[in-house]
C-alpha cells in the first residue's frame, strides 16, 4: 500500500458478524424473522410504532452486550497510523467500530447510539427503550424514534462520502451484500474515479464483479491479513 494516499472503507454487518451481531440476510439473520416492510421503513413505523421500536430495542439492547473482533481492531489500527485520509463510511448501526478506537466513523445509515425526535429534529444518546415512548428531552414531546435511516429516506451525508470517494486511490468493501443502494453503488463510482477496489467478504456477494480484487473468508482473518 506504500504508494497509497487515500483510501475509503465501507462496512456491512458482515464485519459485525463474528462479534455476535445478526446480519441481515444470512441464515438466521434479521430479515429471515422480520418483513423489511413491517421494522425498516417509514410506512411501517406509521402503522406499527411499537413494533418498530421493540424491534430497535432488542437490536439496541444486544449491541451493548457485544464487543469489537480483530477486524474493527485492525480498521481502529490503521485509521489511526495512516498517513493520508482513511475514512470509513459503515452502513452499520452499532458502535463497534468507535468501540476499537476508530474516530473517522461515518454512519450513513445512523446509528442505534441515537435517538431522534421528530418535533425538534434533536438527536439525543439513547440506551434505554423507545417502546414506551419517553418525551423528547429537548422538547418534552413524546416523539422519539430510533435515529436510523429506513429504506426510501435518504442516507446521511451522502456529499462527503462523494467527497471522499472522489479523492480516494483505494476502495475497499468488508462484510457486505452489495443489496442496498446507495451504498452497493459505491464501488462503481469509486472505479469510474480511477481507485482500486477491494472486497473483503464471506462469500461472493451481488457486487463482487464491479471489484479489482475480490477475498472470501471471515473478516477476523482477511481484514488484519489485508492491514498489516
Ligand atoms: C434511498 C439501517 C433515496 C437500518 C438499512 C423503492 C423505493 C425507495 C427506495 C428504493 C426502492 N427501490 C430501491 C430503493 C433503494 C433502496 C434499496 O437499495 N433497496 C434494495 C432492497 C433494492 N435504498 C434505500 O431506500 C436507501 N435510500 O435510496 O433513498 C432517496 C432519494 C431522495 C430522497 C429520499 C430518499 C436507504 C437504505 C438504507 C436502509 N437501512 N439499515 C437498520 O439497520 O435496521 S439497510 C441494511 O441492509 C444495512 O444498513 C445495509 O445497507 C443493507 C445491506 O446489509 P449488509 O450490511 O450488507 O448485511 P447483509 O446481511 O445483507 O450481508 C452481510 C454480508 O456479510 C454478506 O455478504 C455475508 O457474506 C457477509 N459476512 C457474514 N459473516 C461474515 C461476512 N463477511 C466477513 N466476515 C464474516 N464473518
Amino acid at each position: 500500500m506504500a504508494h497509497l494516499r487515500n483510501i475509503v472503507v465501507l462496512t456491512g454487518a458482515g464485519i459485525s458478524a463474528e462479534s455476535g451481531i445478526d446480519t441481515f440476510r444470512d441464515g438466521g439473520g434479521l430479515w429471515e424473522r422480520h418483513r423489511v416492510e413491517d421494522v425498516a421503513t417509514p410506512e411501517g413505523f406509521a402503522r406499527d410504532p411499537e413494533l418498530v421500536q421493540r424491534f430497535y430495542d432488542m437490536r439496541r439492547a444486544a449491541v451493548l452486550t457485544k464487543q469489537p473482533n480483530a477486524a474493527h481492531h485492525a480498521l481502529a489500527r490503521l485509521e489511526r497510523e495512516w498517513r493520508g485520509e482513511l475514512l470509513i463510511v459503515t452502513q452499520n448501526v452499532d458502535d463497534l467500530h468507535q468501540r476499537a478506537g476508530a474516530r473517522r466513523v461515518l454512519h450513513m445509515h445512523g446509528t442505534h447510539l441515537n435517538a431522534w425526535c421528530t418535533a425538534c429534529d434533536a438527536r439525543h444518546r439513547w440506551s434505554g427503550t423507545l417502546f414506551d415512548n419517553p418525551p423528547c428531552p429537548a422538547c418534552d414531546t413524546r416523539a422519539l424514534r430510533p435515529d436510523v435511516v429506513w429504506f426510501g429516506e435518504m442516507p446521511y451525508e451522502m456529499d462527503r462520502i462523494h467527497a471522499a470517494l472522489r479523492d480516494a486511490d483505494l476502495f475497499v468493501s468488508i462484510g457486505t451484500s452489495g443489496a442496498v443502494y446507495p451504498a452497493a453503488g459505491f464501488v462503481q463510482d469509486a472505479s469510474a474515479l480511477g481507485a482500486r477496489t477491494l472486497e473483503l467478504n464471506l462469500e461472493r456477494s451481488e457486487g463482487s464483479h464491479w471489484f479489482d480484487e475480490t477475498r472470501q473468508g471471515p473478516a477476523t482473518r482477511l481484514v488484519p491479513q489485508w492491514v498489516e
